[in-house]
C-alpha cells in the first residue's frame, strides 16, 4: 500500500510539473474572437524559454504584450489588491461594467498559473519545477510588465477594489502600489475611486494611513473618491441585474 501510493504521489507530481502549458494557453486564447493563438503562444513562449528562470526581464514580455491590446473598454478598467476572489465574483456575474486585467486576454490566458524556462532547454517548465521568489521570476516579470500596460490603458475614471480587513490596504509592495498606480496620468485618467471592502465590520476606513499615501502618489488633477463597502452588498449588488454598474458603491 505504502509503495502504491508512493507511486501515486510521484506520478501526480511528474503530472503536476511536466503537464503541458500550451493546450491550456490555447485553450484559454480560443474563448476570445480575433487572435492568432499559436501566434501568441510563440511570442510568449520566447520571453522565457531557454532562460535562467531567476533573471527574465519584464522586457522579455514585450512582443506578446505588443500582440494584444487593452483599447477595448479603456473606460471601465478596474484595479485590485489582496481582492482577488471578491473583485472577480463581481465583474463575472456583473458583465460588462467593469474589465480587470483577468478579464482581458492576457491576464485570463495566464491566471493561476505558473511557468518558467531553463538554461540550455527548449521546455516550458510548470509549478515546483520553477524556483519561486526572485524578483526576477518567469512569472512575476509577466505580472510585472502586463500590470504596466494595463494601467498605461487606463482613461477616465478608474476604480479599485482593496481590502478593508487587512491594516494597509495600500501596500507599498504591491504592483498596484509600486506600478500601476504610479502610470496613472491627467488628463488621461480623471478620477480614482477605491472601493473598501470588508467582509462584515471594517479593520480598516476610508481614513486610513496607507490611503492618504495613495492620494499622495497620485498625479495632480486625479480626482480621488473613497467608499466602505461589505462584501455581502457587492454580492447582493452583483447579483441584481436591476442595479446600474456604478451603484453598487
Ligand atoms: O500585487 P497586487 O495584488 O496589488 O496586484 C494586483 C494588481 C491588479 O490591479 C492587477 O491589474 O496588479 C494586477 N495583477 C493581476 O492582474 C494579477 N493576476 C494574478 C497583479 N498580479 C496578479 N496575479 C498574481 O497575484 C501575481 O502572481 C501576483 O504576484 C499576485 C498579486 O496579488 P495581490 O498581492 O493581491
Amino acid at each position: 500500500v505504502v509503495v502504491v501510493a508512493g507511486l501515486i504521489v510521484v506520478a501526480v507530481l511528474l503530472a503536476v510539473i511536466f503537464w503541458p502549458l500550451k493546450p491550456t494557453f490555447i485553450a484559454r486564447c480560443k474563448e476570445f474572437k480575433g487572435y492568432d493563438c499559436e501566434k501568441m503562444w510563440g511570442t510568449f513562449e520566447q520571453a522565457y524559454v531557454g532562460r535562467d528562470p531567476r533573471t527574465v526581464p519584464t522586457e522579455a514580455y514585450d512582443p506578446f504584450i505588443a500582440a494584444a491590446d487593452f483599447s477595448a473598454d479603456p473606460n471601465k478598467l478596474m484595479f485590485w489588491s489582496k481582492t482577488n476572489k471578491v473583485v472577480h465574483d463581481f465583474t463575472e456575474k456583473k458583465k460588462g461594467c467593469f474589465l480587470t486585467l483577468e478579464d482581458t486576454v492576457l491576464g485570463y490566458m495566464l491566471n493561476g498559473l505558473t511557468w518558467c524556462g531553463k538554461e540550455g532547454s527548449t521546455i516550458t517548465f510548470r509549478s515546483f519545477a520553477c524556483p519561486g521568489m526572485e524578483e526576477k521570476n518567469a512569472v512575476d516579470s509577466f505580472w510585472n510588465r502586463v500590470s504596466a500596460a494595463f494601467a498605461d490603458a487606463a482613461c477616465g475614471d478608474v476604480t479599485a477594489m482593496l481590502n478593508g480587513d487587512i491594516a494597509t490596504p495600500f501596500n507599498p509592495n504591491s504592483t498596484f502600489a509600486k506600478i500601476e498606480v504610479k502610470r496613472f496620468n491627467y488628463p488621461r485618467v480623471k478620477s480614482l475611486t477605491v472601493v473598501l471592502v470588508t467582509e462584515k465590520s471594517a479593520v480598516t476606513k476610508c481614513t486610513n494611513a496607507s490611503l492618504k499615501d495613495l492620494q499622495k502618489e497620485l498625479k495632480p488633477g486625479i480626482q480621488y473618491n473613497c467608499k466602505e463597502v461589505t462584501e455581502a452588498h457587492i454580492q447582493e449588488c452583483s447579483s441584481n441585474p436591476e442595479i446600474a454598474c456604478g451603484a453598487c458603491w
